[in-house]
């Protein structure tokens, strides 16, 4: 994997936008965002043909920009699909159960404890997710951050592994999560929420 698709990595799903969900997605991608990853969850998520019609949008603006398409959780979609990748969390589908039937695609595992970070090298993670760093608004179930201490001793411990720090990341503190090992950035509400993408993405990405 070219661990420079990290370097913005943006991840949205509905649920996340003030506007429309597609508009944020392609002013994003004209922004130079290097990844995006489609999250669709929250209180009244798409579902069904719904789902799978805005999956497919996503993935063509995608396309469109030459920016890789990853589907969280979703194995089976994300096959159907021919996306580019799928990240799981530690609470879905274990890798090693679908490794085999994905060779070519990305696959990322959000780790949150060093055996976490074992067992996903072990079984054929292509990237991990790393935190969340800081206090998120954007996941009710999240973790307590693991600050940037957690990230510098993996990076430690996994000098060439890619890495990206999610989790409370903002304009002001990107600097901070890359220069604690990570490859790269990855956000949702600084984002979805921001009133100038352009701006926002400029200071994201690595100085
Ligand atoms: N996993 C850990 S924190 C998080 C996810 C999906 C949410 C990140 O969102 P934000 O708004 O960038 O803090
Ligand atoms: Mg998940």
């Amino acid at each position: 994997m070219n661990r420079k698709i990290l370097e913005v990595y943006f991840i949205m799903g509905t649920a996340n936008c003030l506007t429309d969900p597609l508009e944020t997605l392609e002013n994003a991608l004209k922004a130079g965002i290097t990844c995006f990853q489609l999250r669709e969850k929250g209180d009244i998520p798409l579902t069904g043909v719904a789902y799978e019609e805005f999956a497919v949008a996503c993935q063509r603006l995608c396309q469109k920009y030459h920016v890789p398409f990853i589907i969280n959780d979703d194995v089976e979609l994300a096959i159907r699909l021919k996306a580019d990748g799928i990240h799981v969390g530690q609470d879905d589908v274990a890798i090693s159960t679908f490794r085999e039937r994905v060779k070519d695609m990305i696959v990322g595992v959000s780790v949150h404890t060093l055996t976490e970070m074992e067992l996903a090298v072990k079984n054929g993670a292509d990237y991990v997710g790393i935190g969340p760093i800081y206090n998120t608004i954007s996941k009710a179930d999240a973790k307590a951050p693991a600050g940037l201490d957690f990230l510098r001793a993996i990076r430690g411990k996994y000098a060439n592994f890619p890495i990206v720090g999610i989790g409370g990341i903002s304009e002001e503190n990107a600097q901070k999560v890359r220069q604690a090992g990570a490859d790269g950035v990855s956000v949702i509400s600084v984002i979805c929420q921001s009133e100038d993408i352009n701006r926002t993405i400029y200071r994201l990405k690595s100085l």
